[in-house]
Formats: structure tokens, sequence, C-alpha cells
């Protein structure tokens, strides 16, 4: 038996580092690498299952496929490639580089998929993607406050006395952050989480508040306003380090207490002992999630939640801070994209990038290339997209699965995972790069996005531009941290933490905004949200708020074998509302909205607030658990993110 050292690829915030064993040329057991801070030894339940439900499934597809009549049929690479490179080279003859839409999906961000984009810079660049359909909104929102979204290291967290985990899941969507959670809880701190949900986080709280969903800025200022009225704001630092501090403070004098308290659906006593906790035990840390900002004016509730931690003068504590995520492409240079070399480029707006291919001329979107992503289950309004989708001549698709995008596809190229490939990994979760290496031969046919791109290139004339190995592009997309004294060899080795990633930002009281100070935000316009509201139907007979989280048994929409097409999409409900309703519990009912609608199995749940329903997202449209067919394509008021929450349901029985 033979181990090899690589990490986990998907899209979650661990990115564990794993140890591979193989006997006989078969991987046949992947475990957690204790020699990593953070990862330290344990993975979840999707990386433990991974070689049968994905790396060695049936259903994983090891031969470049083309369709012919509907059908898939299997191609040789020589045909495979032949057939991209003349698809580009039509698209680009007669339309011009920008009719071919690079689509890069969430499914696999490794260093080496910068080299992507070096490929379409160097055909002379193409349509692409901006904005986000994960963090782009309250990233946004931290940018304005503090100039830059940056984490406290996850470790840090165990010097606080107080934890407020508002709008996330760790104990089912980071592991290792929930386990340094409950290692700081068994040291004495309390935990507050906020969440509509009785989540498997918020069943372990101190406390835990349910606000109304999306209310979450008028409970932001409803604590602030407790705190400075109770006198437990920190003076000296909003004077030293914060800018437009008054002009906030008349802000919170817009609302009362007691008219807060109603909005937000929660008693004013409740606070008062949240803030007794948060803002009387220094240090006292803020998680923020990634569901509390799929809304449309999500970057607003991540700055005055932010603020909340800077009346408190939580912000540069070791222990205390606003921490979110992190950058994992932070770490690497992105010069050899080539980026600013190609003038020809554009650039699509993702939350509506099926609206955008249906308007865009000059030139139309003639060709998608589509790498590690689903876009026709995981983007808003699937319908729509799907129309998009087939509206254009050609579909490329790098994948490991005939997933749904693949039903508009025409060309599929079967790519090889972090099992087969040498490559490095930065994380959403912490401040580790990781290393990925071979740890079998590919499987069957299937080859290395980089390997496709160089081939491709060398079809379309520029395959000296691509030239390399693995290895000699990763020492150069490797620069900024061999740079910081680690070599290439030894990155290839073992995970290393980015040596000047800080545990505590801010600590010098510097922040990278335009004063140089945290600042607060001066104006809310919430008449915006309420208009927007109610045209998508809240208040009339939509009236459920429909919230799609992440689930603990796959990730994204990488469903395992056995979930497929068994039964319905289920959704959780609270019991009056199926009371009100006349609907039983377990009841295959339509879920509508004024996207679509989807036969859904309600089940009952009292620990759930009665205005909304709650599904889990990932689900393929094939199998009729597209949660996406549901929900608006939106773009948020910041941040080019995507409001999936701003989605509003009703339950009707099958007549
Ligand atoms: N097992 C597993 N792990 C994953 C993933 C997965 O699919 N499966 N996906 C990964 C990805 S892509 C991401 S982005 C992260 C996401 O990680 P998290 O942010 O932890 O997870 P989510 O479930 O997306 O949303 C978190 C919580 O937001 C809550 N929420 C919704 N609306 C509101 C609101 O108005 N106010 C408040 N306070 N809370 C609200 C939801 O009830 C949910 O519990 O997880 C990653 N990890
Ligand atoms: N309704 C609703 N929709 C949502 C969300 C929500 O909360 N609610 N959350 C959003 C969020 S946070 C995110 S991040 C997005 C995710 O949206 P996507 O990135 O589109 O979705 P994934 O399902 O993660 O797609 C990953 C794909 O990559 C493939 N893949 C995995 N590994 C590799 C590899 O090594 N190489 C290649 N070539 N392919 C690989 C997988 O097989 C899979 O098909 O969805 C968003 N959609
Ligand atoms: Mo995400």
């Amino acid at each position: 038996m033979r181990e090899v050292l690589t990490a986990c690829t998907a899209d979650c915030p661990g990115t564990c580092s794993i140890i591979a064993q193989v006997e006989d040329e078969r991987i046949v057991k992947l475990r957690g690498n204790p020699e990593h801070e953070i990862t330290s030894g344990f993975i979840c339940k999707n990386t433990k299952n991974y070689l049968k439900e994905r790396f060695y499934s049936d259903r994983r597809i090891l031969h470049p496929l083309k369709k012919e009549d509907g059908e898939w049929v299997q191609v040789s690479w020589d045909e495979a490639l032949n057939m991209a490179a003349s698809k580009i080279r039509n698209a680009c003859e007669n339309y011009g580089s920008q009719s071919i839409l690079y689509y890069q999906g969430y499914g696999a961000r490794t260093a080496l998929r910068i080299i992507n984009r070096r490929f379409f810079n160097l055909l002379g660049g193409v349509s692409t993607l901006y904005g986000s359909i994960c963090g782009g909104t309250g990233q946004a929102g931290q940018e304005m406050d503090m100039g830059v979204r940056i984490s406290h290291d996850p470790i840090d967290h165990l010097n606080s006395n107080v934890i407020l985990v508002w709008g996330r899941n760790p104990a089912v969507t980071d592991i290792h952050l929930w386990k340094i959670i409950i290692q700081a809880r068994r040291r004495g701190a309390k935990l507050v989480v906020v969440d509509p949900v009785n989540t498997e986080t918020a069943r372990r709280a101190d406390i835990h508040l349910q606000p109304v969903p999306g209310s979450d800025s008028f409970l932001a200022i409803a604590i602030a306003k407790i705190i400075l009225k109770e006198g437990f704001f920190d003076e000296e630092f909003i004077n030293k380090n914060t800018e437009y501090f008054k002009d906030y403070q008349e802000l919170l004098n817009d609302y009362s207490l007691n008219e807060l308290s109603q909005i937000i659906d929660i008693p004013l006593e409740e606070l008062y002992e949240l803030v007794r906790l948060f803002a009387v035990n220094h240090p006292s840390s803020i998680i923020l999630g990634w569901g509390l900002q799929r809304y449309s004016q999500g970057h607003l509730t991540f700055r005055l939640i932010d603020a909340l931690a800077a009346i408190t003068g939580n912000i540069g504590k070791s222990g205390g801070g606003v921490s979110h995520g992190f950058d994992e492409y932070g770490y690497f240079s992105h010069e050899y994209a080539l980026d600013d070399q190609s003038p020809n480029q554009r650039k699509l707006s993702i939350p509506v990038v099926g609206e955008e291919i249906l308007q865009v001329q000059y030139p139309p979107i003639k060709l998608l290339f589509v790498t590690a992503g689903n876009p026709l289950a995981m983007l808003a309004n699937s319908s729509k997209v799907k129309k998009a989708f087939e509206s254009v001549d050609d579909v490329i698709m790098v994948d490991h699965f005939l997933n749904d995008t693949a039903d508009v596809a025409n060309l599929f190229l079967p790519a090889t995972s972090f099992l087969e490939d040498e490559d490095l990994v930065g994380s959403y979760g912490h401040n580790w790069i990781s290393p990925i290496n071979p740890v079998t031969k590919p499987c069957g046919e299937a080859r290395s996005e980089l390997q496709i791109f160089q081939e491709l290139a060398v079809q379309l004339g520029f395959g000296e531009e691509m030239a390399g190995s693995p290895r000699e592009w990763l020492g150069k997309l490797a620069e900024p941290i061999i740079h910081e004294g680690i070599s290439l060899e030894e990155l290839l080795k073992k995970p290393y933490r980015f040596p000047s990633a800080p545990v505590t930002p801010f600590i010098d009281g510097k922040f990278e905004t335009e004063s140089g100070k945290f600042e607060f935000p001066t104006e809310l316009d919430f008449e915006n949200l309420r208009k927007l509201n109610e045209k998508l139907g809240l208040n009339n007979e939509f009236n459920l708020r429909l919230l799609s989280v992440s689930p603990r048994d796959w990730i994204g929409s990488e469903i395992p074998d056995k979930e497929h097409g068994m039964g319905v999409l289920e959704v959780q409900v609270h019991p009056k509302v199926l009371k009100e309703k006349d609907i039983e519990d377990c009841e295959e009912v339509w879920l509508e909205s004024r996207q679509g609608k989807l036969l859904v199995k309600v089940k009952e749940n009292d620990g759930l607030r009665t205005d909304y329903v709650l599904t889990h997202r990932g689900g393929w449209r094939k199998y009729n658990k597209c949660v996406n067919i549901l929900t608006p394509d939106l773009v948020s008021d910041q941040g080019n993110g995507a409001p999936y929450y701003e989605t509003f349901v009703r339950l009707k029985r099958i007549i």
C-alpha cells in the first residue's frame, strides 16, 4: 500500500488536506491529513464517500462524448478536440471571439484554473463573467466598511468570549470551523446564533434568535440602539478608528425599538439578553454566512453587522472581528492569465447570465464553454437559463458527470480530479494552501483542464504560449508564496499557511478605505427593497419566502448516486402553515412562485417560523428537484450577487 498527499477541491471552505491510500493502483481510502492546523485529520462524509459516489462511480464519464440526434455518442479525443477547435474557430471567424462565453463554475477552484483564462485571452479575448452567485453581496458590504473582506484566522476564535454566528451553519457547511467553535465553547465561550431556521448549529447555541428572514438589517439596528443606549460602546475606538459615526447614529434614530422588534418579530428582552452577552464580554467575534447575503440588500445587512463590531471596539482585537470568508485565489499570481493584455473582452453578469445571453448583440453569444459548473441547476430562474443555453449554437462542457447542463451541451470533455492532477489550492475558509498530487493515473481517458486547453491551443495556433508542465505553471502562479520563502518543492510536499496572512486583521487600526478608517453606512434605502418584495409577490398570494440552503449530504449540485431520481423534492414548513391550507404532513403538493412550479413533498417542522418554506439547493431539473425553477433572476443592489432568497412562494393542493 502507498499513500499520497492531496487536497479536496470541492466547493467548501474546508479545502481539506487529505491522504489517499492506494492498493494495486486502486485508491481504497481517503483520510484527513493530521498535519494541517485547521482541517486537522478529519474529513466530511462527502469526501469520505467521494471514491464510491463520484470517483469510481459508474455514472462518471471517462470518454469524450458528442451529441448526435439528441443522444450522447462516444468519440475519440482527436475527434472531440477537432470538433471543439473548429467550433471555436468558426465562432471567432464568423462573429468575433466575444461570441464565446467562458463560464467557470465553482466546482474546483484550483491554481491552474488561472491558466484557463490565459487560453481565452490568447484566443483574442472572449466574454466572461462578473459578479458572483456565492459571496459577492456580503463581500461588497465589507469592502465598503473596511476596504477589504478579510477574516480572522479561524484559530483566533479560540480567544473569543462570545461567538456570534449570524446566517451561517458551520455544523453542516464548515465542519472544521465548527470544531473550533465547539472547542471555544468548552473553554467557556458563549455561542449565539442568528438564523430563522433551527439549524444544527443553532441547536447547540446558548442563545438562538430566529428573526423574520431578510430582516437582519433591522435586527442589527436594534442591537446597535441598545448598545448605545446602555453605554456598552467603545468611545475610544469610535473616535480614533472610525468615520461617519454621527451619520450612522442618525440613521438609527429613524426607528424605535418597538417598531424594530415588530419588524424582526423578536421580543426586546431577547435582544437585551444578546447585547448583555455580546457587548460586555469582550472579545466577541462575529462569523457571517452566505445565507445572510442572498438578499437584494445583503450588503447593508453586512455593513450594519460590521458596525456592531466597530461600536463595541471588537475590530482589530484578537478574539474579535467580523469574519466571513477568505480569497482562495488571493495567494496566486494572476499575471499569467493575461487579463490585461487582451483588449477584446466583454463581461456578462453571472446572476442574470441567462437574460444577458438572450439580450447581448454585436456579437451575440454563439458558443458556451463551461468548466466545473452546473449553471442549469444552480443559477436562478433555471428555465430562462435553459432557454438561453439552448439559443446558442454550441455548448462545450468539461466535467465528470452528465449534469443538467449536459442536457443542453453538444460536446462533453471528461476531466480529471484532485486524485489525478498536480495542482495547488487555496481556501475560502482559512489561510492555508494545499498541494494536489496525482494519486493514480487518470481514470479512463479523462484529461486535465490544463492539458485540454493546451491541446486546443496547439490546434488554434498558439500552442507555444500555453505550453508548460503543471509544475512549471505552478512555479509561476505560486510566485507570491515562493516570495514569502516557501519553495515550490516544499509547497508540493505539505500544506502551508500563507506566512503574511494576518491572524487578527486591522490590528494596527488601519483600514483600506478612502479615509483609512472603518466607515459606517451613511444612508439606508429600504424603499427599493420594499418595492422589490411587493413586485415579487410578498403580501399577497405568494406570501412565504423560499429558503434553499446548503445540505449536509452533498456539495453544490454534486448529488450522490443514491439520491438521484428518488421521490420528489422535500420541503419543510411549520405545521401551522399546513393547517391553514388544509395540507397533511408528507402530502405532495405544488410549490409555486411567479417563475414556475414544482411538485414537492411537505414535511412539518415546528422548529421553523411560519413565514417561509425551507428546502435544500442543488437538486437537478431532470429529476424534478431543481429549486431554481422557482427563484427569480435578480442582481443584488451591491456586489453583483445573486439574491436567491428574494423568492416568494405558495403551497397548493393537487386537486
Ligand atoms: N455539506 C455542504 N457544505 C457546503 C456546501 C454544500 O452544498 N454542502 N456548500 C458550500 C458553499 S458553496 C457555500 S457558499 C457555503 C455556505 O455556507 P453557509 O453560509 O453556512 O450555508 P447556507 O446553508 O448557504 O446558509 C447559512 C444559513 O443562512 C440562513 N439564512 C437564510 N436566510 C437568512 C436570514 O435572512 N437571516 C439569517 N440570519 N440567516 C438566514 C439559513 O437558514 C442557513 O442556515 O457552504 C459550503 N459548504
Ligand atoms: N437556489 C439556490 N441556488 C444557489 C445557491 C443557493 O443558496 N440557493 N447557492 C449558490 C452558491 S453559494 C454556489 S457556490 C453555486 C454553485 O454553483 P455551481 O458552481 O454551478 O455548482 P456546482 O454544483 O458546485 O457545480 C460543480 C460542477 O463541477 C464539477 N466538478 C467537480 N470537480 C471538478 C473538477 O475537478 N473538474 C471539472 N471540470 N469539474 C468538476 C461537478 O461535477 C459539478 O457538475 O450555486 C448557487 N446556487
Ligand atoms: Mo457558494
